[in-house]
């Protein structure tokens, strides 16, 4: 095949999207107010820095320069206290029967990711050289739904666009892999995902017949 695999991580591989949310809920509540659920979909693919300025704006707050770096550190912080307990029973179900397809069948994959703690995290799953590539969020410029982090992605493995198979979660990073001209699988609900090409619950509804096809055609 032609075809390459690009992952996103948060939400696909493993569900950090929950520690995401505790962490930064808990700063918005120490600053005094709360946000929803569906808000926080907004914050899913979002860069840390990006992410803060939206939940500040809902807060209806604006800090100084000195204290926004100080309470990105401090999500950081406590975002990786639920990492640091990470191990490979995180990885969410179905995952590491594509990627052992993958592997057994030399399809080149990589990891698109908007984290800069993708590393560290794929390490404590037991992934990390697994994949053949890593660009994460320590490699790009500007943010999904930038196609910056999938191009790349899809660079370093030597495939075209056109012929790179993205997983998605997130609204942002759906739109990203679309204004790359690759083809969107989207893992979460229609209703938020719709404009991927495909979209699936989680991978355990993801056959592995689907993916022979979509490699092959
Ligand atoms: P960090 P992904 C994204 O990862 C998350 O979805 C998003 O919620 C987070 O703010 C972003 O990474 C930055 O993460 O603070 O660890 O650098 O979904 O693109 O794998
Ligand atoms: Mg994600």
């Amino acid at each position: 095949t032609n075809k390459g695999v690009i992952f996103d991580l948060d939400g696909v591989i493993v569900d950090t999207a929950k520690f995401h949310f505790l962490a930064w809920r808990k700063l918005a509540n120490d600053l005094g107010f709360d946000f929803t659920k569906e808000q926080n979909e907004q914050l899913k693919g979002v860069s840390r820095e990006d992410s803060l300025k939206k939940i500040l704006d809902w807060g209806e707050l604006e800090l100084s320069k000195t204290e926004f770096k100080r309470q990105m550190a401090l999500k950081n912080e406590n975002y990786l206290s639920y990492v640091a307990k990470m191990d490979e029973d995180e990885i969410l179900p179905g995952v590491q029967e594509v990627i052992d397809y993958l592997i057994e069948n030399n399809v080149p994959f990589a990891l698109g990711s908007a984290s800069k703690n993708a590393r560290n995290i794929l390490k404590k799953i037991n992934l990390l050289d697994k994949f053949d590539a890593i660009v994460d969020g320590t490699d790009v410029s500007k943010a999904k739904p930038d196609p910056e982090v999938f191009l790349i992605a899809a660079e370093a493995l030597n495939i075209k666009p056109e012929n790179s198979i993205v997983f998605e979660d997130s609204v942002a990073g759906v739109q990203a892999a679309n204004n790359a001209n690759m083809i969107s699988i989207g893992i979460g609900e229609q209703k938020t995902l719709g404009e991927a090409n495909y979209v699936f619950t989680d991978f355990t509804e993801i056959d592995i017949e689907f993916i022979k096809k979509l490699l092959t055609k």
